[in-house]
Parts: structure tokens; sequence; C-alpha cells
């Protein structure tokens, strides 16, 4: 049985309903459905934190789960020491809490033996005043993780959302890829102009794309026709950006009318590049199912730094739009296999679907000069 208390900023919210719901789906050793004892939560100024602070500690829990913004911790974390029986060895943070100030910001030792996880899936931990961290080789096998990884606004407009997609979605997702694989136009390694081939695999709904254009047909296949973009894929689209972004006009006005749909073996790869054959700057939605990669999400000028690895697992969104919209990017290692669950379908490799507003709406192609 834990306990849980939060500061009342809206991702320290966020975590703990998110932990909360999975923690009481879950059962204990001895088959006993867990519990959360009790919420508390607090503002991070202007309290006395003393009441919070008894309301916390005063049933008898195994351990304590916290979310907070350092600044409010602070203080909360001052009142549990010098007034409970609170044991910061006994407790876990999330990601907010990932910081060298609240070592630091805490009385000599005062918050030694507090552990907590890092936005990527690592832990940090606070030993001799100081907070160090631990970053796993591999990564766990999602939904082997207890803690849910926060949602991060990596750049201006480009949106992580981890676990986004439940199970189910993602079966059904599977399943959809399997069929539209199969053609009229199947799914293949698309030719490169100078020669040779991507080494992913890739079928399109909705335009054709070959590097670097899209086509009502599939050009490179014999001229099949293409698949169609369903409907309930747009809405898909629709609900992803009202939650990366929070804006229902933005979600609502979000009319994606092409999608590319990767399969990436463990030795694929996929070179930095900006999604610049749109003729139009709606957000491009990425979701992935299987395996888990690192992908890197750079700047609009170049292919170099500044850029940020993500760990893309199944399950997990990403959406880039607004100043990000035509940032460099990429699959830049192999995927990492058996990190994927089987139970969507897929025992091996990644599928990652991007959703796109091609802009265009004639049935001329339209070029793009690379
Ligand atoms: O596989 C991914 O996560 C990225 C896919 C991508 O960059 C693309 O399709 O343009």
């Amino acid at each position: 049985m834990v306990a849980v208390g939060h500061g009342r900023d809206p991702r320290s919210r966020r975590a703990v309903e998110r932990f909360a719901a999975r923690w009481t789906a879950g059962l204990d050793r001895d088959g006993v459905h867990r519990e959360v004892a009790r919420t508390v939560d607090w503002p991070a100024e202007a309290a006395s934190w003393l009441r919070p602070a008894r309301r916390l500690t005063e049933t008898a829990v195994d351990a304590w789960v916290i979310a907070d913004t350092p600044a409010g911790w602070a203080r909360m974390s001052e009142r549990l020491r010098e007034s409970t029986a609170w044991a910061p060895g006994r407790t876990v943070a999330f990601s907010g809490l990932d910081s060298a100030e609240i070592a630091a910001s805490a009385a000599q030792g005062g918050l030694d033996g507090l552990v907590g996880a890092t936005a990527t899936g690592g832990l940090w931990f606070v030993e001799g005043s100081r907070l160090r961290r631990h970053v796993p080789k591999a990564p766990e096998r999602a939904g082997h993780t207890l803690f849910p990884r926060d949602p991060v606004e990596i750049a201006p407009g480009a949106v992580h959302i981890p676990d986004w997609l439940d199970l189910d979605l993602q079966r059904r997702l599977v399943e959809a890829c399997r069929e539209w694989s199969k053609g009229p136009a199947p799914m293949r390694h698309t030719a490169l102009p100078r020669g040779g081939q991507m080494s992913i695999q890739t079928v399109c709904l909705g335009w054709h794309w070959t590097p670097y254009r899209y086509t009502r047909t599939a050009i490179d296949q014999g001229g099949e026709p293409v698949t169609p973009f369903p409907d309930w894929l747009a809405d898909l689209g629709r609900r992803a950006v009202a939650d990366a972004y929070g804006d229902p006009a933005e979600a609502t006005a979000y009319r994606p009318d092409a999608a590319l749909i990767n399969f990436y073996d463990e030795s694929a790869r996929l070179g930095m590049h900006q999604d610049k054959d749109e003729r139009c700057g709606a957000p491009v939605v990425s979701l992935s199912i299987g395996d888990a990669c690192t992908f890197r999400f750079g700047n609009t000028l170049d292919r170099g730094a500044p850029y940020t690895d993500v760990e893309l697992r199944s399950g997990d969104l990403f959406v880039f739009g607004g100043p990000s919209r035509f940032a460099y990017h990429g699959v830049i290692r192999g995927t990492r296999p058996e990190t994927g669950d089987p139970a969507t379908g897929l025992d091996h490799g990644r599928l990652n679907l991007t959703l796109r507003e091609t802009g265009l709406c004639s049935t001329a192609a339209v070029v793009t000069v690379p």
C-alpha cells in the first residue's frame, strides 16, 4: 500500500493520476489488488505544509510516491523531515524532481535514499546529499515499467507522449498495417534516386511517396492505385494533435490525407531528413509500435547539433508542428530487438506510422527539388 503526494501543477497532477490508474489495476505478490491509501496535494508556495505533511504520513504505508516541482518539494520535504516520521528511503518520485537542486537544497543527508524516475526511463537517487543518475543500457520492455514516462515538449511544437496508444489500439493498427502492406502497391524498400534503396520498408496511404514527391499512383510500382487514407485514421490523428497541443481548434483543423507506414527490422535506419514534400505546415503525427528505437530530433537548419535523442517505445506518440515542423529527424541506430510486446501482434521489428497533411488536392504530382 502506498500514499501518493503531489504538487498542484498540471504535470505532477497528471503523473499521479496515471500512476494511480496503473498501480491499482495491478495485483500484489499475494494476488490482492494494490491500493493507494490516500492522495494528498499541496501548493508550491504560501503555505505551512504542516497539514499535508501530516495527512501524507498518518496512515502506515509501505512507500510514498511523490510528484512535484523542485520548488514545491523543497518546502514540503523540509516539513516532512521536521514534523513527521517520513522516510526518504521508502519514497519514490517522478521525473519532475530529477534535479540536482532538490538534493542541494535539503539539510545534510536529509534526502538520502530518495529514488525517482528520469524522463527517459532511467533512475535517479540521492546519496551523500547528491543526486546521481543511473541510465540503463538496454531499455526495459514497454509495459514493464511501474512509472509512466511523462509527456515532454522536446522543442517548441514537438511533443512526445509516451504510451499514448493502448494495447488494443496497437493491436488494431498492427492488423491494419498488415492488410495495407499487401497493396495494391505493397510494402517495399523505396528506391533512392542515386541508386540503392532505403533499409526501411514502406507502404503509403492516400498519396504515394517516392523521393521526393507525392503522386496519386505508385509510380515506382507499375502505377498501382494507392490504398485510400481511412477516416478513422484521420480521427486518430486529430486526437493526437489535441492531446499534444491541448488546442481543440488546431485538432479540428487537422486534415491528414497521407500516411507513410515504415517497418524497421533490427538493421534498418533512417538518416536525418526533413519532411518537406508537403505543401502545408500542419503537424506530422508519428505513432510507434513494436521494438524501441532512438529517434533523433534536431533543428530546422541542418542535420547536426543541436538535437535531442528520444527513445520511442511501443505505443508512443510524437507530434511535430509549429516551429519544429521542418526540423531534421531520423532513426539513427537499429531498433532494439525484443523490447516490444508481442501482445501487439508484432513479434519482432518496429512499425512507425506518420500521418501528414499534404496540402495537395489535384491529381497531378508535385515535385520538390531536394
Ligand atoms: O520511424 C520514425 O520514428 C520516423 C519516421 C520518419 O521520420 C518519416 O517517416 O519521415
